[in-house]
């Protein structure tokens, strides 16, 4: 069996897939975080992209969240069983991380020059967008409580993590969204996330 470590900022952000994923499966590995202090001097250098997080596989250090993120749904069976449930479910997968790239560029781009009034136009402009988006797509493929099909998949986990977020913004900002509630509903009651739920830390992002 592998070894693996997953490394981040000692936060939610684009680690958490990967944790739920794990978490899912019932699979152990290294959680490594570190606070953003320590980014530049200790960490970045010694990273594959110069970015965070990676995941460490029998040694092997790869980079972006959502490629390894796949691999790891591949291995534990969560990304569908056939050739086309696989692609419904990268479909609601790259829907979601639209929506939490469009959420990470407001927030923290230093190159958006004022990242407060970009957040605004963010919740009341984008947000309800892309969940209009989410929301339609998990009702062309999945059935009730799921993104796609009739099973757990990986994209499910990213729906509930990603939205988790927005639901920080504002408690009331999925109750357009029946589809999407039913989903989180289906992920929090999974003994296994549940479990892994109860004893996550809160962070601040
Ligand atoms: N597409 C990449 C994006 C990685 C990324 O933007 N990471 C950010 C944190 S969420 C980072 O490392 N920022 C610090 C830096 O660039 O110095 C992924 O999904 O892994």
């Amino acid at each position: 069996m592998s070894l693996y470590k997953l490394t981040y900022f000692n936060g939610r952000g684009r680690a958490e897939l990967a944790r739920l994923i794990f978490a899912a499966a019932g699979v152990s590995f290294e959680d490594e975080t570190f606070p953003f202090s320590e980014w530049p001097g200790n960490f970045k250098a010694d990273t594959p992209l110069g970015q965070v997080p990676y995941l460490t596989i029998d040694g092997e250090k790869i980079p972006q969240s959502i490629a390894f993120s796949r691999m790891l749904a591949k291995r534990f069976n969560m990304v569908g069983n056939d050739e086309f449930e696989q692609l419904r479910t990268d479909v609601v997968v790259d829907t979601v991380t639209d929506l939490q790239n469009n959420h990470y560029l407001r927030e923290y781009d230093e190159t958006v020059i004022d990242n407060q009034a970009a957040m605004e136009k963010f919740k009341s402009d984008e947000i309800p967008v892309h969940l209009e988006r989410i929301e339609k797509i998990v009702s062309l493929y999945g059935n009730e409580g799921f993104s796609v099909g009739n099973s757990l998949k990986w994209s499910d986990l990213h729906v509930y993590d990603i939205t988790s977020s927005m639901l920080k913004f504002d408690p009331n900002i999925l109750n357009k969204y029946p589809k999407i509630q039913a989903i989180r509903k289906t992920v929090e009651t999974n003994e296994k996330i549940a479990a892994y739920l109860k004893a996550r830390p809160e962070t601040e992002f």
